[in-house]
Parts: structure tokens; sequence; C-alpha cells
């Protein structure tokens, strides 16, 4: 089935970016909240102009949705300026996080943390942003043996091309990135200190290789990292998935590791209806859920997108299908 073809899960409110987990018995859906606004589109994504988060749960799969309400807002984030992006949620010792991108009041993209003692939230954000973050879409991964990631980055608009040299450099800002005959810019990964509110490490490189064990070069638009990072295991392998941004992918690559080398797999999704593509995977009562967005509610809108969800498979080789197997 087409992405088209699949009904939208929220039809009270524009929704987008949806990080979906299975948290005490139910589906907890942590999406951006787009918005009405006046600014033009541009391929610095300032359209994206969203100014707080919900959280929605689903009982099953087909079930209702509930809408939370409001459980973060912009006005209560006092080391934010705009734009609150994808953000993403985890539990650890029984507790829960909410993991969101924003620009700070010098216009750049950081990685906040604020945290709840229900999955539905409310959360309370620490009063500055994670030392050491940068740039946006931030996916945690809880590992089995209850170690904590946080991969991160996004390009173009997400400013990752900014720290190419560890240092936030401003003539890197906008739609641009290296090309030509480089590696591809990529994704970062660090470790959470077990509190869950700061990095344990400074941010590495997440390398993805092509299946010959070259790195994906800059050009290769088809298969490079853009942002939307997600990571997921199952059968005791790691999975590392991403949008290819003005190609309008989702895919995937695969590795033993959290911390990768991954290798690049294929694709999960084809192009939707408008221009951002980004998504979760996510295992309920046993069945494993790719949840993501499209423009199809709105007529096309970039920035008005809403969340829908498709159960995926995976063959015997461990490779992702939406056919059932
Ligand atoms: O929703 C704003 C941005 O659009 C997200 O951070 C990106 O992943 C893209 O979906």
């Amino acid at each position: 089935m087409a992405s088209n073809d699949i009904k939208p899960l929220i039809t009270h409110l524009y929704t987008a970016d949806p990080s979906a987990h299975s948290f005490e018995g139910k589906i907890y859906v942590y999406p951006s909240h787009d918005r009405e606004t006046d600014i033009e589109d541009n391929d610095n994504g300032d359209q994206y102009d969203m100014n707080d988060y919900h959280v929605f749960s689903l009982s099953s799969i087909s079930g209702p949705v509930t809408d939370h309400g409001v459980v973060l807002k912009q006005e209560d984030i006092p080391w934010v300026s705009k734009q609150l992006w994808a953000p993403d949620a985890a539990s650890k010792n029984g507790k829960y996080f909410l993991y969101f991108p924003a620009r700070d009041k010098d216009g750049i993209f950081r990685i906040g943390v604020a945290e709840g003692s229900k999955p539905e939230g409310p959360f309370k954000p620490d009063p500055d942003y994670i030392q050491g973050s940068y740039s946006i879409d931030p996916a945690t991964f809880v590992d089995d043996d209850n170690e904590a990631y946080l991969y991160f980055g996004g390009i173009w608009g997400g400013q990752l091309q900014c720290w190419m040299t560890g240092k936030f450099d401003e003539k890197w800002s906008g739609p641009q990135e290296p090309t030509g005959d480089v590696p591809a810019l990529l994704p970062r990964v660090a470790k959470l200190s077990d509190d869950m509110h700061k990095l344990a490490e400074m941010p590495r490189e997440l390398a993805i290789l092509d299946p010959e064990g070259k790195p994906i070069m800059a050009d290769d638009h088809d298969r490079r990292f853009f942002e939307a990072a997600w990571m997921h295991k199952h059968k005791g392998k790691y999975y590392f998935s991403y949008s290819t941004g003005d190609t309008h992918y989702l895919v995937y690559a695969t590795g033993d590791s959290p911390y990768g080398p991954f290798t690049y797999q294929g694709r999960i999704l084809e192009p939707v209806v408008g221009w951002t593509t980004h998504h979760s995977i996510c295992e309920h009562e046993g069945r494993w859920y790719l949840f993501h967005h499209d423009s199809s509610l709105s007529g096309g809108k970039n920035h008005l997108r809403s969340v829908k969800v498709k159960e995926i498979y995976y063959d015997k080789d461990g490779k992702i299908t939406l056919t059932p197997q």
C-alpha cells in the first residue's frame, strides 16, 4: 500500500516526525506539532516553525488515538528561540525523557532534554541545552544492557555541515553540504549519562559504508545521510535508518554495535507527498511498525504533515520489507 492510501493517525492537528515507543503496554507517539505559518517554503526549513509538543497513545495499533495534550512548550524552555523540531523519547530507570532540537538564542540548533514520570508527560525541561549537543533530530536508543545512546544530526537547515571543524562555522549555514569526491557528512552518536541528562562522551561520527566497505560519498544523494536518524535492534542486529533528504527516501544500514560501522542495505520507503520524510520503527506485541508522515492531509503543504503507520516485516536475511513474510 502506498503512503498516500494510508489514513493519517491524527487528523485534528498536523503532526510529523513521529517517534513511536512501546511503553507500559501501549504505543506512545512523540511527534512534531506542525502549525500554519506565513513563512514561505525554503530549503533552509524556516517554514517548520513549531512551538510545542503533544504526546499521543494507542492501546492497539488499530485502536483509537488519545491526545494527551501539550506536554512541553517553547515559552517554558529558557534556552530556546524558535523551531521545536523532531523529538524523541526514552525510558530508563522508571523515568521518561523527551529529547528535542531547537534553535538557541544565537540561532544555532541544539538538543534539549525534559524529564517526566509518565510516558504521556508532562515533561520538565532542563534550563540549558545538553552541553556538547548540536544540529537536529535526536533519536535515543536504550540497549539491552541499559546503556543509552543519543543519535543526532541533519544537514542543510539542520546545520550539521556547520560543525565540520568541531566548532560552529556560520559560513556553512543554509542549504549546502560538501560536494565532489569526498565522503558524505555523517550522523553523530554519543553515549548518554546514567541520569540521561548529559552526554557521557564527545559525539562521534557514525560510519555508513556501502556493501563494498567504502564510505558513502557526498554526491551519492540516493544513499547519503541527510536527517531523521533512528536506531532499533532486531534479532541482535543494530539497524540505523535515516532520510536521504532531497531524494526523499527512507533507507537503512545495519551493524553489530550501536556505534557502527553500518553497512547500507536499501530503502524502507519511497518518496511520499511533501518534501520531508521522517520515521521511527517500533516493536509492539511482537509485530513491527513503521511510523512516518506525509503531507497528503493538507493537500501537499510541506510544513503541514500527518503521521501514518504501516506494519513492516523482516525477510529470512533480516532485510526490512513492506511485504508480509
Ligand atoms: O519537522 C522539522 C524537520 O523536518 C525535522 O527535524 C526533519 O527531520 C524534517 O522532517
